[in-house]
């Protein structure tokens, strides 16, 4: 029964809450920091409600503490050094040590309590995109609470009122604050555990960035022309692969915060999109896919079930986006002479290196490189160059590995008569039916 006393009750109650909540924020909890960008095991829950954990790809998950009913996050914004592939570093804007963020995982129901310390040299916020709180947590500096100055530490709290999968980043000097790295991903478990459970679950947010080769700090007005395009601030081979069981399902949770579209594709499966940002997608309003757009500001999930063994790629389908440091400006030169064009321009510089005319296949060439970038595509495989770079990693399926194992497990082990093979070259042009003869149409 709702009975008038158990009203009053409750509302007096709420009320005793943030009051107390105010008292109990002034004594901060100590803010973890990370000094690696591998993906960190999950972080099993030790008290409430039971829920599988995320891993994040080259990434973490933000440790908590329990003070009386709310769980105690701290985020410190601070300058970070992130090594976007072996070879390149980067210095960005991030939380904790590491850009992007740490992953916040909590469940459906919790209040949480997030302080934010700034060592960034100018003024941040932190909004949080997606979730449904109130306006005056929802971080956009000037309109619904003070910048945080420099040296200063914010509190927000709020209920985690609805699952999903959600973002942070800055709603303060926000082009160059994103464009230096600064966000990150919520996680949100369903209270019942029961509600679409998977067996392994990953995230990541995509952002992009433009360094000049030679230098290690992004332009932060770029708009379009990016040259590292990546997820969680890492780009081929330094994204880590995706470890599963044969037989699990598994969901992946993608966050764009870069500013463009990403289609993203997985070969040798079709997966269904299950959740946005705006919340679970009914199963009947659900479609199989093998490709999914993810678009700028927004979060596009998926589940798949892992039934095929192997290696598979998982990628951008922008084909540009799973390159490395290149110019984008260079003349398709296929089917050209190069001999008058390598004599022209040896004139001028002796050391140039005429290319591009039979393609710009370059897996097997080595070239020097200018100090701290990446070449643009690279990454080896059992059977030779894989050439690719950017936002390209892949899911390695197998048999053999446990329940709770996110180790990459090596190259897949193809049984024997399973791979594409060469046959024996009959060495002349192969027999050609000649096109029948267009008929004249009658009008
Ligand atoms: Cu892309």
């Amino acid at each position: 029964m709702f009975s008038r006393r158990g009203f009053l009750g409750t509302a007096a109650l709420v009320g005793a809450g943030a009051i107390q909540g105010r008292v109990q924020a002034a004594s901060i909890p100590e803010a973890p920091h990370m000094d690696k960008a591998v993906m960190q095991p999950p972080l099993h829950p030790t008290s409430g409600p039971d829920y599988r954990p995320v891993v994040t790809l080259n990434g973490w998950t933000l440790p908590f503490r329990m003070n009386g009913d709310w769980k105690e996050f701290h985020l410190v914004a601070e300058p970070v050094v992130r090594e976007f592939a072996e070879g390149m570093k980067v210095n960005l804007w991030g939380y904790n040590g590491q850009s992007p963020g740490p992953t916040i995982e909590a469940v459906e129901g919790d209040k949480v309590r997030i302080f934010v310390t700034n060592r960034l040299p100018e003024y941040t916020t932190v909004h949080w995109h997606g979730m449904i709180i109130p306006s005056g947590m929802d971080g956009v500096g000037g309109l619904t609470q003070p910048h945080i100055q420099p040296g200063k530490t914010f509190v927000y709290e709020f209920e985690m009122k609805k699952s999903g999968t959600f973002m942070y980043h800055p709603h303060s000097d926000e082009m160059v604050q994103m464009a230096m790295g600064m966000m990150g991903m919520v996680v949100v478990h369903p209270r019942e555990a029961t509600f679409r459970p998977v067996d392994r679950d990953f995230v990541f947010v995509m952002s992009t960035y433009r360094v000049d080769p030679g230098t290690s700090l992004p332009h932060v007005n770029e708009m379009t022309d990016f040259n590292m395009w990546t997820w969680n601030a890492r780009v081929f081979p330094g994204i880590d692969p995706l470890p599963v069981r044969l037989g699990d399902k598994v969901r992946v949770r993608i966050g764009n915060l870069s500013m463009t579209n990403h289609p993203i594709h997985l070969h040798g499966h079709s997966f269904a999109v299950t959740c946005t940002d705006g919340g679970w997608i009914p199963e009947s309003a659900q479609y199989p896919e093998t490709t999914t757009d993810v678009p700028v500001g927004a979060v596009r999930v998926f589940d798949v079930f892992a039934d095929n063994p192997g290696d598979w790629a998982f990628h951008c389908h922008k084909s540009h986006h799973t390159m490395n440091a290149m110019g984008h400006d260079v003349r398709n030169l296929i089917g050209v002479s190069r001999k008058d064009l390598a004599r022209a321009v040896g004139k001028l510089a002796p050391d140039a290196m005429a290319m591009g005319s039979t393609g710009m296949a370059m897996g097997n060439m080595e070239m020097p490189t200018p100090d701290n970038t990446l070449p643009m595509m690279s990454g080896a495989g059992q059977f030779g160059p894989i050439e690719m770079g950017g936002m390209f990693t892949v899911m390695k399926i197998r048999e053999d590995m446990a329940r709770n194992d996110y180790r990459d497990p090596g190259p897949y082990r193809f049984p024997q008569g399973t791979v594409a093979y060469e046959v024996a070259s009959p060495g002349t042009e192969p027999a050609r039916q000649p096109a029948a003869p267009i008929q004249k149409m009658k009008m």
